[in-house]
């Protein structure tokens, strides 16, 4: 297959594209992504001579921005994807996140081409008890929610209306290798070794459903392939942890291969004011494309978690350059002050 890969720089892309690579050789990637302060080509540093890999710096808003080029299929991760920032700024989440698919939505539509819309399980809002269903009322709490539920339905209109062979995948939180350290999984690890405060928002005690990247991209793989033009499914691992034990367990792990005392990890951890309408609770049950495809997650938290804090322990170049230099002025002051 011929695949466009939009957001290819960003974590989930990045890993994505790693994935396809290694699970089917030969295929042909194009991937079009604008290198916001998000996107970062050294996460494909390994890929960037692979057979049939092609990259283009682009915005996915930009009218005519895939003229010329052919594809079997878009597969759309490109987004702003961070809740807090879309709390300081919604307009940028609203452009890319909704406009930027209707202009991929219109080209798939002239190709008629599959078009796989990467959303989110925050589109359902929060749960207090049970899982959200693909049929689970769109419910969304943050502008970075709402922006990625408006995208959905707009991909589930040009199904209805214009009869594009267009999917959804709705994920839980992922976290793993090339996450950009604005996210809790790699901020705590990095203010670990920094000592820096953890800031963790209101009491601790929001849930998140967390697996692990490289089974999401398999999800993603699973349903290119096996899923059916029209349909959502949900992605997700059950594995549920308040923000507290979250932040524990990591710091634990982040102790035992520093060599240093866990309590000292542990006294880092900072309550902080909570996030504006911070959902309480994500929770998704993956049964229909378990049955559809046959996939299941196979990572193991705590192998997962494991892994992460190595990877950054032993990539401290690559999230040093990102939280200094340059890269710093793609940040509002805020962030910029958080990250350092
Ligand atoms: P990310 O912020 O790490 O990466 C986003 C990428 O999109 C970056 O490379 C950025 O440069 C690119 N991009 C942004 N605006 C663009 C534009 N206008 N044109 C072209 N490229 C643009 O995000 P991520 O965490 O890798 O998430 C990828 C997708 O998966 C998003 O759609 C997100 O909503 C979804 N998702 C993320 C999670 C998660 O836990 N991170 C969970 C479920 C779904
Ligand atoms: O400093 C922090 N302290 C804290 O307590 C940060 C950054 C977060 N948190 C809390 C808020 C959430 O309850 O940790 C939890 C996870 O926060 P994030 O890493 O910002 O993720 P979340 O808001 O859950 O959204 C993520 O998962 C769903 C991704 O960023 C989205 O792109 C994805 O759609």
């Amino acid at each position: 297959m011929r695949l466009l890969i939009t957001g290819g720089a960003g974590f989930i892309g990045s890993n994505y594209i790693r994935y396809i690579l290694s699970a089917h050789p030969d295929y042909e990637i194009i991937n079009l992504d604008k290198l916001t302060y998000a996107g970062n080509l050294e996460n494909l540093s390994d890929c960037e001579n692979a057979d049939g890999y092609s990259f283009i710096k682009g915005d996915i808003c930009e009218r005519g921005i895939l003229d010329g080029l052919e594809f079997d299929a878009i597969i759309h991760f490109a987004a702003e994807s961070h809740v807090d920032r879309s709390i300081l700024d919604a307009q940028p989440f609203l452009q890319t996140n909704v406009a930027g698919t209707v202009n991929l939505l219109e080209e798939a539509r002239k190709r008629n081409c599959i078009f796989l819309h990467v959303s989110t399980d925050e589109v359902y809002g929060s749960i207090d008890q049970g899982f959200f269903y693909e049929n689970s009322p769109l419910q969304p709490n943050s502008p970075y929610a709402a922006s990625k539920a408006s995208s959905d339905l707009m991909v589930r209109a040009y199904v209805k209306t214009h009869n594009i062979k267009g999917m959804i995948t709705r994920c839980s939180n992922n976290y793993g290798p090339l996450q950009f350290p604005e996210k809790i999984i790699p901020l705590v690890i990095l203010n670990a070794i920094k000592r820096k405060p953890i800031p963790v928002y209101g009491d601790g005690m929001n849930v998140r459903d967390w697996i692990y990247v490289v089974d999401h991209c398999r999800a993603v793989d699973a349903v290119l392939h096996k899923g059916e033009a029209g349909e959502i499914y949900n992605v997700g691992s059950k594995n549920e942890l308040t923000n507290s034990d979250l932040v524990k367990l990591i710091l634990s792990k982040t102790a035992e291969k520093l060599d240093c005392d866990k309590n000292e990890l542990l006294s880092l951890i900072t309550f902080v004011e909570d996030r504006k309408g911070h959902d309480r609770r994500y929770a998704i049950d993956p049964a229909k494309l378990q049955e559809k495809t046959g996939w299941k997650p196979e990572m193991e938290f705590e192998d997962g978690i494991s892994a992460t804090v190595d990877w950054y322990i032993a990539n401290k170049q690559w999230w040093e350059r990102i939280v200094s230099g340059d890269y710093l002025n793609y940040y509002n002051t805020q962030y910029a002050e958080r990250l350092k």
